[in-house]
């Protein structure tokens, strides 16, 4: 069978590349299959979507803003008619488990929905003026043509989280999915396609960062660029983009903390550190990569969550049975590896995993152990470095105060979360962990939708994505002032004696 060819998607066209050029991507369970041809797209590609775009931003941004909802709302439904099949699209091309990839799917949906009823709210301010006769409001309006670039690692949810507030306020859009999983956001954007988006509202442009995703950053006609990946490609696209006063919106790396204090239950703090950890095979901005846990209950929580380590069951995501996929790629593979020796010559413990698994079918793909390293000092390396695999360091601890420093003596600040039955060390926690998002008896993963997500110091550049901020990146303020007194009243601060 042979792999299906994805065009770049510009004006409602599917377009190949001007240079002719393509990639393909393989399932990482087994790279003997081709999941898609891509288009390896140049400037010269990027530059005909903006143009779409550009051309279709008068009249999409002159629809009703909850007409423009509606066509979300009913996106979400058509989704949703296809999740098994979108499901199934997701794990072949990015790996993990289908009752996962079923997860991501749902994401975009709740999406689709949360933005698409936005379109019946969008609220602004209204004030009353210091003076007689004086009306005051202030509304939202949209920017222009917006620049995504989007990681493989949730490749419809993230895609939705970026896009659907973005048209929800009326602007147009460039994509440039990750090169890993492009298929997921032709699925999406098909959807909305047949919900009734016009042709130029969304175009797509497939390749990879120097390519694509540079030119799309440093077009003139791309006010605003929202981005999620690493801290490092992060930083060079704040910095290209700023040379032109662009907005942009960064969700980048982290170190996620959880913290386990003597009173919590070490049975649910297993399970929650479990999932955390692993689940995505630790490729998740959110996962867990830190148990800061009091020395008190170290010893026999440890040894609980390494046993559940090695009884998960490691394997290609399409299978019922598994419980952990391969890691994205070979690159991605060959780094985690790396860390697992960098950990040992650090002189922490490995106590579980560490190994790549070659077993009969897994040979085909990029499959590891989940791992836990114990007797990690918080100077290492492997505990200060976003990793992303399935890779946990322990790190042992005497009080509460030490938990929290430890936790925040890192560059990131995405997402903590603590165990305890202890009130007064919940809100403790809460109030002093420096983090965009802090779990009380909940693991670091699984945030919702409709509230706020994003992180602070080096996770990000203060914007957050989701909930009612989302559309604080793709829409512009406009304050109006309207005075019928029928004379001139100057401003109170004009008037003063
Ligand atoms: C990410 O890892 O990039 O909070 C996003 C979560 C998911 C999203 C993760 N809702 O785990």
């Amino acid at each position: 069978m042979s792999a299906t060819v994805y065009k770049n998607f510009i004006g409602g066209e599917s377009i190949a590349s001007r240079a002719g050029k393509t990639f393909e991507r393989r399932n990482p369970a087994d790279t003997r299959e081709v999941v898609g041809v891509f288009q390896e797209s140049d400037a010269e590609d990027v530059d005909a979507a903006v143009r779409a775009a550009k051309a279709a931003f008068p009249a999409w941004s002159g629809v009703p803003a909850p007409q423009r909802g509606e066509i979300l709302l009913r996106a979400a439904e058509i989704i949703q008619s296809r999740k098994d099949r979108y499901s199934r699209d997701l794990t072949r091309e990015m790996g993990k488990p289908l009752f996962e990839a079923g997860g991501d799917i749902v994401e975009a949906i709740g999406m689709a929905q949360y933005a698409g009823s936005e379109g019946r709210r969008m609220h602004g301010v209204t004030t009353p003026s210091e003076l007689p006769n004086k009306f005051q409001m202030s509304i939202r309006q949209p920017i222009g043509v917006v620049g995504l670039i989007t990681p493989w690692n949730f490749p419809m949810a993230i895609a939705a989280w970026k896009m659907l507030p973005a048209l929800v306020c009326g602007n147009t859009v460039v994509i440039k999915p990750g090169e890993d999983a492009a298929i997921s956001t032709y699925n999406l954007v098909e959807c909305l396609v047949e919900a009734g988006l016009p042709p130029g509202v969304v175009n797509i442009i497939t390749g990879h960062g120097p390519g694509a995703g540079q030119p799309l950053v440093e077009h003139p006609d791309v006010p605003v660029i929202s981005f999620t990946g690493s801290t490092a490609t992060g930083r060079l696209v704040y910095e290209l983009a700023a040379r032109q006063l662009k907005r942009v919106s960064l969700e980048l790396g982290g170190k996620n903390p959880l913290i386990v204090m003597p009173d919590a239950d070490i049975d649910l703090v297993m399970q929650g550190v479990v999932w955390a950890a692993f689940g995505t095979t630790g490729q998740r901005c959110t996962a867990t990569s830190r148990l800061i846990v009091h020395r008190e209950v170290a010893g026999p929580l440890v040894a609980r969550i390494i046993a559940r380590a090695r009884s998960l069951r490691v394997g290609n995501g399409l299978d019922a049975e598994t419980e952990m996929g391969p890691l994205v790629n070979a690159t991605q593979l060959e780094r985690v590896l790396g860390y697992i020796e960098l950990g040992q010559q650090e002189g922490a413990t490995l106590g579980c995993g560490g190994g790549r698994l070659r077993d009969g079918d897994l040979a085909h793909g990029h499959f590891m152990q989940p791992t836990v390293f114990t007797g990690v000092r918080p100077t290492m390396r492997i505990a200060r470095e976003e990793i992303f695999g399935p890779v946990l360091s322990v790190i042992e601890v005497d009080s509460l105060d030490e938990a929290v420093a430890v936790a925040n003596d890192v560059a990131y600040g995405l997402s903590a979360s603590i165990y305890t039955r202890d009130i007064n060390a919940a809100f403790r926690a809460m109030l002093g962990l420096q983090s965009g998002i802090v779990y009380i008896n909940a693991p670091t993963i699984g945030a919702e939708i409709h509230l706020p997500f994003g992180g602070v110091k080096a996770t990000g550049n203060g914007h957050r994505e989701a909930g009612p901020t989302m559309l604080d990146v793709f829409s512009e303020w406009k304050s109006v002032y309207i005075d019928y007194s029928g004379s001139l009243q100057r401003a109170q601060i004009d008037n003063i004696a």
